[in-house]
């Protein structure tokens, strides 16, 4: 008998070695196994019980039994702990930023007015232009006599300009920032000027509000072919392929020369005498342009004699329309976002 309970100490002695170095729940179920299993040392010894006296038996049967228990046991407690250390790491390594911001999703997209003026804005870019800005609140000398309007213009009216109280004005068109740009830089000058532009007119056709992008070099001895070179560059990079031009002769206060720049109908090629686009006519109306008056560039501290150039401008929410082939201007001022969106504008 005491040789079986000096047997069964040895067996507990290399079990709580054996456990105290199991470190994960893979190497305590090995020791389970190598104490507890079918062959395991504990369950072979009780194999031997049958070898005994028996009168040995039962006390024997009872020592393996309170081992086997207490085996148990400690196996159960240890595997609480190994779990908690486990899923402690699991934690720390899966842990979540609770303060991060959240991942956001591409709401919107950019509407086919600003499309459009990246695009000329980069195409122009190229040809040696750069991009000026100016306020919307004008005043006089800036939008209208700096522009040779005369004081009988109409667009001077209170009917077609919106004025403030004070005087100022909303500018009529993006040509104040060319002024003030050749006053702040002189000359020689390249620069193309986008932007909101305000005229006292609403109707299914016009907005109240209106978006221009405007144009003017200033160098030394340029020619009308330059200008034609420059916007029929343009015109070929923006609808991708060489489109014909016509000019037809027009008036304005602030060039001379004025003229004004018809395209080839971009749906039809003028093939089509009910098109949609063209109304049958074969040409789009897109550009206003000229030679900048001298009296223009006077104002602008520039000398005349010196320096010429020409100036154009074009409406960018036509040229959209025309571009991405809508035929109702209004859905570009709507902020119909689900529209915008669906791929139909662009
Ligand atoms: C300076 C000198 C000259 C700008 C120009 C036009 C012709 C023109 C219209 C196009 C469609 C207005 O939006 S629209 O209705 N614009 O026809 N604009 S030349 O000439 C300038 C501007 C500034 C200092």
């Amino acid at each position: 008998m005491t040789s079986i309970l000096g047997e069964l100490e040895i067996i507990e002695k290399n079990f709580a070695e054996r456990l105290s170095g199991a470190a994960s729940s893979d190497e305590l179920q090995q020791v389970k196994v190598a104490f507890l299993g079918k062959k395991g040392s504990l369950t072979s010894f009780l194999k031997k019980l049958g070898s005994l006296p028996t009168e040995e038996r039962p006390a024997a049967g009872e020592a393996i039994n309170s081992l086997r228990d207490a085996m148990e046991q400690r196996l159960a407690s240890k595997k609480t702990q190994i779990e908690e250390a486990e899923s402690a790491e699991e934690e720390r390594k899966n842990r979540l930023d609770v303060t991060l911001p959240p991942r956001s999703r591409m709401w919107g997209g950019i509407h086919p007015v600003a499309q459009l003026t990246q695009d000329v804005v980069e195409i122009l870019a190229g040809l040696g232009f750069s991009v000026a800005l100016g306020p919307e609140i004008e005043d006089d000398f800036h939008n209208f006599e700096a522009l040779n309007i005369p004081a009988s213009h109409p667009a001077r009216d209170m009917q077609d300009t919106f004025y403030f109280p004070d005087g100022k004005l909303l500018r009529t068109h993006t040509s104040p920032v060319q002024v003030r740009s050749m006053l702040r830089f002189g000359a020689p000058i390249r620069i193309v000027c986008p932007g909101k532009v305000y005229r006292r007119d609403s109707d299914p056709t016009h907005s109240p509000m209106f978006h221009q992008l405007e144009g003017l070099l200033v160098e030394k001895d340029i020619s009308v072919a330059d200008m034609k070179g420059c916007l029929e560059a343009l015109m070929e990079a923006l609808f991708g392929r060489s489109l014909k031009a016509r000019y037809r002769a027009s008036y304005f206060p602030f060039t001379e020369p004025s003229l004004e720049l018809d395209i080839e109908c971009v749906e039809c090629s003028g093939k089509n005498p009910s098109c949609r686009i063209c109304k049958g006519t074969g040409w789009l109306e897109v550009a206003g342009l000229g030679m900048v008056h001298p009296t223009v560039l006077r104002y602008g501290g520039i000398d005349p004699q010196v320096y010429n150039g020409f100036a154009w401008g074009v409406g960018l929410d036509r040229l959209a329309m025309l571009k991405y082939k809508l035929t109702d201007l209004r859905v570009l001022f709507e902020g119909n976002v689900p529209y915008l969106l669906s791929g139909r504008a662009l």
